[in-house]
């Protein structure tokens, strides 16, 4: 039901200039953050080097499909400050709250992963605010407005392990915060439909406000014994005034690796969804259900895909039960 756009893959590891010395001849660029930010669409992407060493660079287009890369390593502010070891920064949601953008991350640490938080005015200087979760925790997505007059995530605790590989999780958890920075975990909003193709499953980009509930994409992984995890996207709505409430889930996926860069990369069979850009939302920011929306997702770990498909169709799919 989306619509892969005819330019796909829309970054790969050619459109990144040589940056040197880390970032020459990179391996892969996926799973990308995206927004609207004056007018233009903006990634943040994940780039992977020859090193495995994983860095954070922007590209900006002015149709969402043609991307320029910053010759520029995204520099978080004030990083430094965690003394102990950083491997890897990743999987970067972006959320607009009033008149600030946030960027969650996960961040790959010797006691396993957890959410970061950044935030810019201007997608030029961006500014570490800190280690955002305690425990082993990846796929935090902020809200872009408050409730009940507290900031709202969505995260997803790494519980179950891959076989032979790291740890995964099945449930996705509210989380509420005061000041962004201290988290408490409400409850589970959503946990994994085992035998099916959403066994495990981690948000996908924030969500997005509709006149029907919060349309939320999640990526569902239907594990496969001896073969590779296939990795899939699909949408559930949920409560506006509490989101731990799922109104609808879809029960197909709405996309799923078939084209040749989705089956075939660094990690097979991965359609991974990160960032999603609504064209036109009312003045209290309800997205209108013919709008445009566009998907940017990570192919299987080795470059960025685009689709394309309306709010009213992501609505019709999550109500299909
Ligand atoms: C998940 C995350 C993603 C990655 C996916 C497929 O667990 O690590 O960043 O795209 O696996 O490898």
């Amino acid at each position: 039901m989306l619509n892969r756009n005819s330019k796909n893959p829309i970054v790969t590891r050619k459109d990144i200039p040589d940056i040197y010395p880390a970032m020459v001849d990179v391996s892969s660029v996926f799973n990308p953050g995206a927004i609207k930010f004056n007018g233009k669409y903006v990634l943040l992407l994940r780039v992977q080097n020859r090193a495995r060493e994983t860095f954070i660079v922007k590209a900006e287009s002015s149709d969402g499909i043609n991307f320029k890369v910053d010759k520029k390593i995204v520099d978080f502010k004030g990083i430094e400050r965690v003394k102990k070891k950083i491997y890897h920064i990743y999987d970067a949601r972006i959320t607009r709250i009033e008149n600030e953008y946030f960027i969650m991350f996960a961040m790959d640490m010797d006691e396993g992963c957890r959410l970061g938080l950044a935030k810019t005015n201007d997608f030029d200087e961006f500014i570490f605010l800190g280690i955002v979760s305690n425990d082993d925790t990846r796929n935090g997505v902020l809200f872009p407005e408050k409730i009940n007059g507290k900031y709202l995530r969505f995260d997803r605790p790494n519980k179950v392990q891959l076989a032979d590989g790291p740890t995964s999780g099945n449930t996705i958890y509210l989380s509420e915060s005061i000041d962004l920075l201290n988290w408490k975990a409400i409850k589970p909003v959503m946990t994994g439909r085992f035998h099916y193709w959403d066994e495990n499953i981690g948000s996908g980009p924030p969500p997005v406000k509709t006149h029907e509930g919060w349309l939320h994409i999640y990526h569902g992984v239907a594990m496969h014994f001896a073969s590779s995890n296939i990795y899939q996207a699909g949408v559930a709505l949920l409560d506006l005034k509490d989101p731990s409430i799922v109104f609808s889930r879809g029960r197909y996926n709405i996309l799923e690796p078939r084209e040749l860069y989705e089956l075939i990369g660094q990690v097979p069979n991965v359609v991974f969804p990160s960032g999603m850009i609504v064209d036109e939302s009312d003045e209290n920011g309800f997205a209108l259900p013919e709008s445009k929306v566009l998907i940017y997702y990570g192919a299987a770990d080795t470059v960025v895909g685009l689709a394309e498909t309306t709010i009213k169709a992501l609505i019709e799919a999550a109500k299909q039960s």
